[in-house]
């Protein structure tokens, strides 16, 4: 998988992909991922990338043709199964859009900043746009980690544990149940008993039942469709 980060803010983004899993999936050859900043494509000698909204109002709005010109030289260069804008003003990200994005070939994430950009841009190039939560980050970048991050480690091959990116929560729609690991006992704390019973068929049935209660009292919504 390709994966080309078109952001104003290159610093903001790259050193999530400096460490740990991220890492080691670009080492593996799974993932490359590349930054463009798009000041590199900015209008004239000051390479202007953003400008004042028509209709009057404070923030400035990323412009059309820096953009334009960089989407178009990736495009010229290979085939692009998505063009994804992060944005509050999108659907949600969930694990279903994780998945799908995980067995794509190459995609383009365009990150926003200030206003947002031109809708033109959205209206000519975006085949995608992601939300990754009800609350609004300063910008894209931090929003587009986290995407990567959630898609990376499902590209088969990447986690070193084949099934454990399958047992996690929302993989099935349910919170993951409670883990512990030793001392079996601590200032009065102990791990339920069935856990260490070696009653495995009794462990999977208490973990079922266990995701199933953490997620009708934390989550109910998932449990609705
Ligand atoms: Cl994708 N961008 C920004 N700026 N804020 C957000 C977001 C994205 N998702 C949630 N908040």
């Amino acid at each position: 998988m390709r994966i080309d980060i078109i952001t104003v803010s290159p610093e903001l983004i790259q050193s999530p992909f400096e460490h740990s899993i991220l890492k080691r999936a670009q080492d593996k050859g799974l993932v490359s991922v590349h930054f463009h900043n798009l000041r590199d494509y900015g209008l004239g000698s000051y390479k202007q990338i953003d400008d004042t909204q028509f209709g009057g109002g404070a923030g400035m709005v990323l412009m059309l043709e820096p953009i334009d010109t960089c989407i178009s030289e990736l495009k010229s260069q290979r085939d692009y199964d998505e063009v994804i804008y992060m944005t509050p003003d999108a659907k949600t990200l969930n694990q279903g859009t994780a998945n799908t994005l995980s067995l794509k070939e190459n995609i383009i994430i365009l990150t926003g900043h200030y206003k947002g950009v031109d809708q033109r841009v959205r209206d000519l190039f975006v085949t995608k746009e992601i939300s990754i939560g009800d609350y609004v980050l300063s910008g894209g970048e931090l929003a587009a980690a986290v995407l990567c991050d959630a898609v990376i480690r499902l590209i088969p091959g990447v986690l070193g544990d084949e099934t454990s990116a399958l047992t996690d929560s929302f993989q099935d729609n349910l919170l993951s149940p409670p883990v512990y690991t030793r001392p079996a006992s601590y200032k009065g704390l102990t791990v339920p008993e069935v856990l260490r019973s070696g009653n495995f068929p009794k462990i999977d049935a208490w973990r079922a039942d266990q995701a199933y209660e953490r997620t009708k009292n934390i989550r109910p919504d998932l449990l609705d469709d």
